[in-house]
């Protein structure tokens, strides 16, 4: 590897925040080998190119989100079969996670099926199991709905390196999955997050009937954040039947290996994340999302109520790809 990889500090200056529309939909539309080959080279200068960093979910509260979110199977406004689960004992969570940094994983993030955060003593609990996984030193990430500026801070407090919250879609293509909250109301929670310092995990989900001209705002959306999400999930929809994205069309892999090289051309410093979807995708599939620039993974049989490849696969995978869970603490 003759490039070295630079500090994201030191390549602030090479950070654009200013991209236009026209600007993106063009790096979208480049013939996919020469996009990749651009995506390839920003990546070697930003990122080890052979390091994948591997994040675990856990779901602390499963099931019945009064959100009308089209994708997803714990909104309560659909059945898809998933059982509701109050919230977690937090000292159950702070021992998954123990167990998680015995394998490797360094981000362990904590799923809640809320609208937006409890206040009282349902917050406190999830703060109990944000102090407990950070003291395991893994990267502590939290998405439990919209948040108000106060509730950030104490997270902030209680040691949450990162929040996620997704724009999944581009402003027009919005109101056709989630009726129950606006784009606004994301962007407010992003604001509350950052202002508070901790950094954002934010991205979106493709195949959900969206068009590529969807697909380019979202990207749009996400680049132009000042700063740029520090770490971006591409999720390809997990259909779930029950929902009323349940018979989608399968996407066309080709699409995701585009955003996430467009996404890292984009945002070159953030984390790309490969993140739901992946048993729908060939390990050739995975492979070219990987070579377009996606730098990290979600482990463990399953996501927060969707199965995923289980470690066997993907030790496999990384084996024979020749790549290596980031070290941990090299963020
Ligand atoms: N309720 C919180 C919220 O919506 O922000 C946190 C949990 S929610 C399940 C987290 C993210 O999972 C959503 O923003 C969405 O992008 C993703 N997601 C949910 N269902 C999915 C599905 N079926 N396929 C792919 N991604 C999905
Ligand atoms: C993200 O963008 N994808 C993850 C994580 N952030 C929270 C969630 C995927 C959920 C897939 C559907 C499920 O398992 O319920
Ligand atoms: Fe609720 Fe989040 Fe699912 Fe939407 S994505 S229904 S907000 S759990």
């Amino acid at each position: 590897m003759d490039a070295r990889p630079i500090k994201e500090d030191a390549a602030c200056e090479a950070l654009r925040h200013d991209w236009s529309r026209t600007e993106v939909a063009e790096i979208y539309r480049t013939p996919l080998t020469e996009l990749v080959y651009r995506a390839q080279t920003v990546h070697r200068r930003f990122h080890a190119p052979d390091r994948v960093q591997t994040c675990q979910l856990i779901s602390i509260k499963t099931g019945g989100c009064p959100e009308d979110c089209a994708y997803c199977p714990q909104s309560a406004h659909y059945d898809a079969g998933v059982e509701r689960q109050g919230l977690l004992d937090p000292q159950h969570v702070i021992e998954v996670a123990r167990e998680a940094t015995a394998r490797g994983v360094t981000r362990f993030c904590m799923g809640a099926a809320w609208r937006q955060a409890p206040e009282g003593r349902e917050f406190e609990s999830v703060l109990e199991m944000v102090r407990g996984v950070a003291a395991t030193g893994m990267e502590v990430c939290c998405t439990l709905g919209m948040l108000t500026e106060v509730q950030a801070v104490r997270l902030r407090e209680a040691g949450l390196t990162a929040y996620n919250h997704n724009l999944d879609t581009s402003p027009e293509f919005y109101g056709s999955i989630i009726t129950t909250r606006v784009y606004e109301d994301r962007l407010r929670t992003l604001a509350a997050v950052r202002k508070a310092g901790i950094t954002v995990c934010c991205g979106g989900i493709l195949g959900m009937g969206e068009g590529e001209e969807d697909r380019i705002g979202l990207l749009h959306q996400l680049a132009t954040l000042r700063p740029h999400p520090e770490s971006v999930p591409i999720n390809m929809l997990v259909r779930v039947a029950g929902t009323p994205l349940g018979s989608m069309p399968s996407l066309d892999p080709m699409e995701m290996v585009r955003a996430i090289a467009a996404a890292r051309i984009l945002m070159p410093a953030s984390r790309v994340r490969l993140a739901a979807g992946r048993l729908q995708l060939s390990p050739e599939a995975t492979t070219l999302c990987f070579l377009a620039g996606a730098n990290s993974i979600f482990v463990g049989e399953k996501l927060l109520t969707t199965p995923n490849p289980g470690p066997s696969e993907d030790e496999k995978l990384l084996e024979t790809l020749g790549l290596k869970p980031l070290e941990p603490h090299a963020v």
